[in-house]
């Protein structure tokens, strides 16, 4: 049976990226398959998390998915630490992966830097947990960003050696789901870096909590060149800055590029920014009213996801079992 789980980590505060690569796409597929979203907050902690922060961002997210359309009656949200199964089936994965596989991650050489020997281990086994993630719960779609979805494909490799090495045919394959305009938003700084929750530079990336002023003044400021929009999509090759603006536009119109363009094409940035942002702001500020509204209680947010945790460890404790049957522990 078809069954979607996404993560994202709470790590920071939710960007435009989050939002049009992930949390816009996880709206739009519940109800159509049973879905499974988790705040994966052991993942964050593979970089170093200020304890109070953690707890503040866990808590943004989660209003972030609520504010964005996941319904806490449709959508099973918790967050990871509170299903010990995700953890326990990793261990399992940490012993099925090659430590090749792992080196061989971009986000790991990205976010380990030079002095790998100075990278915690769970940075490096990252992507065991994350097959975990998915797999606890047999998912069989994973949509995700860009950025993602090599973690998706190790996910099938672990799978699938998992299978071969204890002859079973247990675990699925997930497929990644990479759909639309802006699986891949890049930082309004600089075109060839994903816009990213930890990019040093606030004026790189929208937050979900930034106000009208605020991106408005972000997209003004937004690195572009000096040409005039073109009229068709292959007029973009080249320009990864203004390719940006009108995937981020066309995602958030829910329109074609080439619709977009066709609309735009010729307009000068300084007509099409003003509209970016208004647009921007129309879309994401109910959204973060929403966000600011939800975090005034605390204690509900909480409540919500310790029941969505229980409705996961129903899913998640029998396949943790059954693989511990498999691998061959005694109970
Ligand atoms: N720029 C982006 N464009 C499209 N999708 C994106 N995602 C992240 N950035 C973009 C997607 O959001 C989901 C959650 O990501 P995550 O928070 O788990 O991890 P990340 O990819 O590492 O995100 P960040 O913002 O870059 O966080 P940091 O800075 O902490 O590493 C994923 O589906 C991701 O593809």
């Amino acid at each position: 049976k078809p069954r979607i789980f996404s993560g994202i980590q709470p790590s920071g505060g939710l960007t435009l990226g989050n939002y049009l690569g992930a949390l816009k796409r996880f709206v739009a597929e519940q109800g159509r398959m049973e879905t499974v979203y988790c705040l994966v907050d052991q993942h964050a902690i593979t970089v170093w998390q200020d304890p109070d922060a953690l707890r503040r961002q866990t808590r943004e997210l989660a209003a972030g998915f609520i504010a964005s359309g996941i319904d806490p009656a449709k959508s099973i949200l918790f967050n990871q630490s509170q299903v010990a199964e995700h953890a326990q089936l990793a261990w399992i994965f940490n012993c099925v992966a090659r430590m090749g596989w792992m080196q061989r991650m971009t986000q790991w050489k990205d976010k380990a830097g030079k002095n790998t020997q100075n990278a915690s281990l769970g940075l490096l086994a990252y992507p065991a947990l994350m097959a975990a993630d998915i797999l606890v719960y047999h998912a069989t779609h994973v949509p995700v960003g860009e950025d993602q979805k090599q973690h998706v494909e190790l996910t099938r490799d672990i799978a699938n050696k998992f299978n071969h090495d204890y002859k079973v045919d247990f675990f699925p394959e997930p497929e990644p789901v990479i759909e639309g305009a802006a699986t891949r938003v890049m930082s309004l700084r600089d075109g060839s870096k994903k816009m990213s929750k930890s990019d040093p530079s606030d004026m790189s990336r929208i937050n979900m909590t930034d106000d009208a002023d605020a991106i408005a003044q972000k997209i003004r400021k937004a690195k572009t060149d000096p040409e005039a929009l073109p009229s068709e999509a292959k007029g973009l090759e080249g320009r990864p800055e203004a390719r940006n603006l009108v995937n981020i536009y066309a995602a958030l119109a829910d329109m074609s590029v080439d619709d977009v363009l066709r609309e735009v094409g010729g307009k000068p940035f300084s007509e099409f920014k003003p509209m970016l942002s208004d647009l921007a702001v129309d879309k994401m500020a109910p959204i973060s009213t929403e966000m600011a509204r939800l975090m005034q209680n605390p204690d509900e947010i909480d409540a919500i996801l310790r029941r969505g945790a229980e409705q996961a460890r129903e899913i998640a404790a029998p396949i943790l079992q059954r693989t511990y049957d498999i691998v061959g522990m005694v109970r």
